[in-house]
């Protein structure tokens, strides 16, 4: 099975791809792939921390490496927090406080449009490729439901009356911005290879 890099130090997405990828591809994270340091974030798009991401552990391995940078867009927050997702509430922050931040902004809001947006940059041989994954929703008024992470418990997808943190993960990764990435990826991989 071919090994693939997936350079996160988030656990909740290497476990989702993971999922995914199970019995196609053997994906490795970043701590088994012998690095601990957390690789700097400082681009101001998605697309250009999910290059910066792939790029770092494909410049010290040369193996074939893929990174996914995701943000939590709002509609009435004029695209926040967006590419600062993981920092919303200041660096050093918890994903609680990240969230709770969310909810106070949106509090008096009555346009609770969103979308989930992953960026997942793949270097493969020495090329880049880009794959988007975008799943629309609501921000709830309050936490429903203890699964998944981050954002996930105020997070409604259309078309549901559950939150993300509601679902089971086989659910969510049908669904997700994650899951229809990282879909898109193996439809490229399993066709490039043959
Ligand atoms: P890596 O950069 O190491 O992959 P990260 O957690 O820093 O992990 P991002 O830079 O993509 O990930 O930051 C996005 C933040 O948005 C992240 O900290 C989560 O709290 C949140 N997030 C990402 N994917 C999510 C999902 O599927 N559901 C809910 N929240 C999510």
């Amino acid at each position: 099975m071919e090994r693939l890099i997936f350079a996160t130090n988030n656990p909740h997405k290497l476990q989702e791809v993971a999922h995914i990828l199970k019995g196609l591809f053997e994906v490795v994270g970043m701590n088994e792939a012998g690095f601990i340091e957390d690789i700097p974030e400082n681009e101001l798009t998605l697309e250009g921390n999910a290059k910066a991401k792939a790029q770092f552990i494909y410049s010290r391995t040369l193996a074939n490496v893929f990174a996914d940078d995701t943000g939590l867009e709002i509609e009435s927050l004029n695209g926040e927090p967006g590419v600062f997702s993981a920092r919303y509430a200041g660096q050093g922050k918890s994903s609680e406080d990240n969230l709770q931040l969310v909810l106070q902004k949106m509090e008096s809001v009555g346009n609770r449009k969103a979308q989930f947006r992953t960026t997942i940059c793949l270097i493969l041989n020495n090329k880049e490729y880009l794959f988007e994954g975008i799943i629309k929703g609501i921000i709830l008024t309050k936490k429903q439901g203890a699964s998944g992470f981050g954002y996930d418990p105020i997070f409604q997808p259309d078309g549901y009356s559950e939150s993300f943190a509601q679902m089971p993960m086989e659910l969510k990764n049908q669904i997700s911005h994650r899951g229809l990435a990282t879909k898109k990826m193996v439809e490229f991989l399993i066709k490039g290879s043959q």
